[in-house]
């Protein structure tokens, strides 16, 4: 079905409603919440209405509003940063690394820096896995080695490098004051230092990141929020794959 410029629903197809969250740095009061509802008609929002307020203290006030977006978009239209591939079952993974790559691929993952947001990372490694699917613990062909939380970006390097990792996966939930765009930027210097970038498939993943800001990030790939272990598994062992043949010819030259 083509679709074309929609707008929220919340009534009524196309009547546009949306709810809105946000701070402002305003003691609570009248001109505060008039000052949430022009924002809110800055948006684009029509009929802006403050529905919820709270004083956080210390001149803070947090509101809730509603009202219609007068805007509009074309989902069609819109290309969309993703890893693009045939994601294959646990069972045809599996036999897909005994058929092409013929030997165990072994994984090194961590959650760096300060970060102590396991759950995702968990979720793709640990053997119970997310949303009905295996984590890469459980797959016969996969070693995993998960190191944790708050891993200091040298820790992890140095234990890749000494285990031989095929892929190193890494974890970043806080994103504030952009953390995540230092810790993975070192992560990926570091391993350029060590001669070793091009050896393993480096992924990350978070709910605040994008395939296009991990390559960016100098990553191979990168997974947000939803990301099954079966999307990463098909990743990584497609990537070795393709590496594998890329060298076979190179050597035939
Ligand atoms: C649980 C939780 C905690 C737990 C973490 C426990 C643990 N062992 O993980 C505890 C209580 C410790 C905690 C602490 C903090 N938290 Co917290 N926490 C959360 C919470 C509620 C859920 C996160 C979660 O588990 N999601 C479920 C998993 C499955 O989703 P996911 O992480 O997105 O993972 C998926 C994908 O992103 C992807 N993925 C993730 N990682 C990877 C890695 C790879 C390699 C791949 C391929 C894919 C992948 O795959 C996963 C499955 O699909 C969120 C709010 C929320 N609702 O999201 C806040 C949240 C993440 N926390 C937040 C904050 C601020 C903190 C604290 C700083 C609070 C404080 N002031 O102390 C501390 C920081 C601690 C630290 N040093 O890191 C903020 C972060 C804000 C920001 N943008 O940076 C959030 C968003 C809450 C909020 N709205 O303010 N937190």
């Amino acid at each position: 079905m083509m679709v074309e410029d929609i707008r929220p629903y919340g009534d009524h197809p196309d009547d546009g409603a949306v709810q809105v969250a946000f701070t402002l740095p305003l003691k609570a009061g009248p001109q505060a919440a008039e000052a949430a509802r022009e924002l809110m008609r800055q948006m684009g929002i029509e009929d802006a209405q403050v529905v919820h307020s709270r004083d956080l203290g210390g001149d803070f006030t947090f509101f809730v509003g509603y009202g219609r977006c007068r805007h509009r978009v074309n989902p069609g239209a819109l290309e969309v940063p993703r890893v693009d591939l045939e994601v294959m079952d646990f069972r045809a993974v599996n036999q897909f690394v005994r058929e092409r790559l013929g030997r165990k691929v072994l994984l090194v993952g961590a959650c760096t820096g300060t970060d102590a947001h396991t759950v995702g990372l968990d979720a793709i490694l640990n053997m119970k896995g997310f949303a009905g699917h295996y984590g890469l613990e459980r797959y016969p062909e996969f070693r995993v080695i998960n190191l944790g939380s708050q891993v200091p970006n040298e820790v992890l390097v140095a234990r890749a490098v000494e285990e031989g990792a095929d892929a190193v996966l890494v974890s970043q939930v806080v994103t504030m004051r952009d953390v995540h765009l230092g810790n993975l930027t070192r992560l990926a210097e570091l391993l350029e230092a060590e001669g070793v970038r091009d050896r393993v498939v480096l992924v990350c993943g978070g709910p605040r990141i994008t395939h296009d800001l991990a390559v960016e990030l100098g990553y191979d790939a990168g997974f947000g929020p939803g990301t099954t272990p079966s999307l990463v598994a098909s990743y990584i062992v497609g990537e070795l794959d393709r590496r594998r043949v890329a060298g076979r010819l190179g050597e035939a030259r």
